[in-house]
């Protein structure tokens, strides 16, 4: 089926199965069901297999260095507010080199929503072991197979109190629809970790795999419970899916807090050169 946001000029450099494909088909038709001009969504995205999304979507994108999105996405967040901006990349991308910039984007609250491909491996450069990898995985240069704790990106979320922490699994998109579509709502920073099978170089965490080692939150959750969620953040086999946390009263977002609710996008800004001229005549 096509998608006002399809692109038909590229081809899909994605290996066949790979979980990818099922984020940009999600990605699309969220944007159009919320019903997203072209012109007021931008993704901004880094290095890696899942930081190529955005060239395969019909809208503006903006490519960075690795790891790079989320300080970008801020600056374009902040200069013009009226935007839909979306920080996408790997669980490498985001959470491995950008995790500082994770760590900052949470704590200023920036209105973006904040999509992370979690395959537990690095894709584009062959199956290195990633923050997210499992104890044990065993790769070409993790021999041994990993030694480290897996990095806990919904725990590190709600410690630095993000206002919408969700993670969904690709291999059910209907659900994944659902809860994709409620972070766009949210306003402040979201984050939305979406488990997404690397078929090639990760063996172990398979779509059959997600889905035996995971469950859905069911209506009885309450997700605006906080310690509930940091409870929830800690489980881990099997992971809970879905909206751990909302908190509707959220901070001020940052662009707010910075220049204002009113602020206008900065290119509709014009200066009165003659007051610049007759600061600079003074000195
Ligand atoms: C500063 C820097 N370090 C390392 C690399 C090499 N590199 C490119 S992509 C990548 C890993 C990407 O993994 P992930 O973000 O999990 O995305 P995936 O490819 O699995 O979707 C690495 C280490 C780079 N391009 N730049
Ligand atoms: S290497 Fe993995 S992440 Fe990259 S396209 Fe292939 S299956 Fe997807």
């Amino acid at each position: 089926m096509s998608h006002l946001f399809d692109r038909k000029d590229v081809d899909v450099a994605w290996c066949p199965g790979c979980g990818n494909f099922g984020i940009l088909k999600l990605v699309k038709e969220v944007l159009e069901e919320l019903k997203v001009q072209k012109k007021d969504c931008v993704i901004v995205s880094g290095i890696g297999q899942a930081a190529k999304t955005p060239y395969y979507v019909d809208t503006n994108m903006f490519g960075v260095l690795h790891g790079r999105a989320l300080p970008v996405a801020t600056g374009i967040k902040l200069s013009n507010e009226n935007l839909h901006v979306i920080a996408q990349g790997g669980d490498g991308d985001m959470y491995g080199e950008g995790g500082n910039h994770f760590i900052h984007t949470i704590r200023r609250d920036v209105n973006i929503v904040n999509i992370v491909h979690n395959n537990m491996v690095y894709g584009l450069t062959k199956g290195q072991a990633s923050p997210t990898s499992q104890k044990g995985f065993v790769t070409g240069v993790q021999v041994g197979g990993v030694i480290n704790e897996p990095f806990n990106p919904l725990a590190v979320a709600l410690s630095l109190k993000a206002g919408f922490v969700a993670r969904v699994n690709i291999g059910n998109i209907k659900h994944a629809k659902e809860v994709l579509k409620e972070a766009f709502l949210h306003r402040g920073y979201a984050l939305v970790d979406i488990l997404q099978p690397c078929v090639t170089f990760n063996k172990i965490n398979t779509y059959d795999w997600f889905s035996e080692n995971s469950y859905i939150l069911d209506d009885s959750y309450d997700a605006s419970d906080f310690e509930q969620a940091v409870k929830k953040s800690y489980e881990t086999i099997p992971m809970p899916i879905g909206i751990l946390y909302k908190n509707k009263n959220s901070r001020i977002p940052f662009e707010d807090a910075i220049r204002g609710k009113d602020a206008k996008p900065l290119h509709t800004l014009t200066h009165d050169v003659s007051k610049i001229q007759s600061l600079f005549e003074s000195y």
